[in-house]
């Protein structure tokens, strides 16, 4: 029997393994669907996919290597999927991670046995091997969403979606195509597909507010001073609220006047990045100060773009900025401005069909050879719903959260012992720099492992009472914010059905590595360890939340001015 099971070889299947086995001597094993490393990284190859944090701390930390830190260099400011595919494969091989992976082998089945207190974990190539725990690092993002337009078996053209683009590439040359949905993969994808393909018709729903990226190749002075500054950066990104280290001002918007929020704006647009959501404290609470930074952004767009018809229709209105995740665009704006970008408003006339020749929406047949289904994802369950996973009595993870995700600091679930979800549904993950809350999580797990073995226990289990007390602050924060008014997959509006919540925890990353830390100091408090008689508890450590979400702290945080070259 092993230790543990590993399900995902992405940043957090490849850390987690690095910890487990390398750090605390566990017998591991990695199931990976994809035949590579990667995860999101090996999947989403479609034209321009490149992240929206930056290189230099989208990366992992001096927790995991201070070498690896200064020797590796990365190209860009926000690195493209290729380089940082090499990046996780370089790790991979440097770390003599493979050895432990299973490739093209994906999960079927995970099933709990409380008599033997082990998981049963089954695979589509046949395998079936028990480890007494389960760890999921399968990502937030990796179920695609084909929204079910009928008709879609007949199209005779190519049909991609972003989250499962081939490996060896799509050639739009000369080609007329579609692309649907305007989130931030087709951001990225758009200004890409514009420049092959002979036309390109946009089918939007809802435009974004999208920031200004200012990507481009790094100054080698600027790459030399982040690799000195690195033990403070990687501070400020665990203790600031989205895992990034940019400071937020205790500034409201209001404590300025308009010339002052203006020129902070403007500021902040320049540096690039998310900055300009950090501009001022508050913007996710006060809708009319998120209002300024809002109307802040529509100007900016319609300076980009031409045609003041097709710049009213790229302008959002009906969410505030930062409610759904804003894209960070380098040329999409540009691109309507092309002669062979067509922006369609496919929510004044829905996408209806597809037709074997293009899209029919209520309005008009676009003929094409090839459909882009930037359409996004079954976000934060997809995945776990899709691995069949079972606790005990049988009961599947989808039955107990069949009205929402039910968790204690999204980590572990009760009636699911042994189990743990990084990066799960109400845990920062997605409203935070993704490899930060990876890195947190893992060592926190790590953390309980050997705390577990030291004091002679094989089991560990959410409390209910821990789990309710943690929705109930997970719903107290979120209803503070403007998020739950977006139509957002953030509380899994883009699934037909899915229980509206917000899937991610927003108290922010510092807040949250509080909270999992003093769970760790009050012996684990919330969780039964050991097989011994279930002791009631809210959780000392929950109760504690709230009052620490109520006190933030504005951690300092230096990263030196970005210089990128011309
Ligand atoms: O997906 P989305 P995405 N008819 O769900 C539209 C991360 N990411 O792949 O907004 C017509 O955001 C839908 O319309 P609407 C990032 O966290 C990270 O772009 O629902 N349209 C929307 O426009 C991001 O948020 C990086 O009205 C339909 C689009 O499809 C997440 O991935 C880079 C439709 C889907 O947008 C997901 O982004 C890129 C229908 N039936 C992405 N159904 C990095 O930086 C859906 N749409 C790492």
């Amino acid at each position: 029997m092993l230790d543990a099971v590993v399900v995902g070889a992405g940043f957090s299947g490849l850390y987690t393994l690095h910890r487990l086995r390398d750090t605390l001597g566990m017998s591991v094993r990695v199931f990976e669907a994809g035949d590579d490393v990667g995860g999101t990284w090996y999947w989403n190859r479609y034209p321009g996919a490149r992240c929206d944090s930056e290189s230099y701390f989208y990366s992992f930390s001096d927790r995991f290597s201070k070498d690896l830190l200064q020797e590796w260099s990365w190209s860009e400011r926000f690195a493209g999927q290729p380089e940082i595919l090499s990046y996780l494969r370089h790790v991979a091989d440097e770390w003599d991670l493979r050895k432990d992976i299973s490739f093209s082998t994906r999960v079927t089945g995970a099933a709990y046995d409380e008599a033997a207190n082990t998981w049963t974990v089954t695979t589509d190539g046949g395998d079936e091997v028990t480890a007494r725990f389960l760890i999921t690092a399968v990502g937030c993002l990796s179920a695609a969403n084909w929204p079910e337009f009928p008709g879609r078996e007949r199209f005779t053209g190519g049909q991609y979606h972003t989250g499962l683009w081939p490996h060896e590439g799509v050639d739009f040359t000369g080609k007329r195509v579609a692309v649907i949905g305007t989130g931030a993969t087709a951001v990225q994808a758009i200004p890409e597909i514009a420049q092959q393909a002979a036309q390109v018709y946009v089918l939007q729903r809802t435009p974004n507010y999208c920031i200004a990226g200012g990507n481009g190749p790094l100054n080698p002075e600027y790459v030399s001073q982040v690799k000195s500054d690195y033990p403070e950066i990687w501070r400020s990104t665990r203790e600031t609220g989205f895992g990034f280290p940019y400071c937020v001002p205790e500034l409201t918007a209001f404590d300025v006047d308009d010339q002052e929020r203006r020129s902070r704006y403007e500021s902040a647009w320049q540096s690039g990045g998310f900055r300009v959501g950090v501009a001022f404290d508050g913007l996710l609470y006060d809708a009319e100060a998120n209002e300024t930074a809002s109307e802040f952004i529509r100007e900016k767009i319609r300076e980009r773009i031409h045609d003041p018809a097709v710049a009213e229709l790229l302008t959002p209105r009906d969410h505030p900025f930062f409610t759904k995740r804003p894209p960070l665009e380098n040329g999409y704006y540009d691109a309507f401005n092309r002669e062979n970008v067509t922006l369609v408003d496919a929510r004044a006339a829905p996408i209806q069909e597809i037709t074997p020749t293009g899209v029919r929406t209520a309005e008009a047949e676009y003929k094409v050879d090839a459909i882009v289904y930037a359409t996004g994802f079954d976000a934060m369950t997809g995945t776990l719903f899709r691995m069949g996973i079972t606790g005990r009595d049988g009961v599947a993870l989808e039955e107990k959260w069949a009205e929402g995700p039910r968790t204690y600091l999204g980590l572990a679930t009760h009636g699911f012992p042994n189990l743990f979800t990084i990066t799960g549904p109400q845990s920062p993950s997605v409203l935070s720099n993704m490899v930060v809350s990876i890195e947190q999580h893992a060592d926190w797990i790590a953390d309980c492992l050997a705390h577990l073995a030291e004091h002679g226990h094989d089991r560990i289990e959410a409390l209910a009472d821990a789990e309710d007390a943690w929705g109930e602050h997970h719903y107290a924060v979120t209803s503070e914010t403007l998020l739950p008014r977006a139509n957002s997959w953030w509380v899994g509006a883009n699934i037909p059905g899915k229980p509206r919540n917000l899937y991610p925890y927003v108290g922010g990353v510092g807040m949250y590595k509080r909270i999992c830390d003093e769970v760790a100091a009050q012996g684990y408090d919330g969780f039964r360890l050991g097989r011994g008689g279930a002791t009631a508890s809210r959780g000392v450590a929950v109760a504690k939340a709230a009052e620490i979400v109520a006190n933030p702290s504005h951690p300092s945080c230096r990263l030196p001015e970005v210089q990128v070259l011309a």
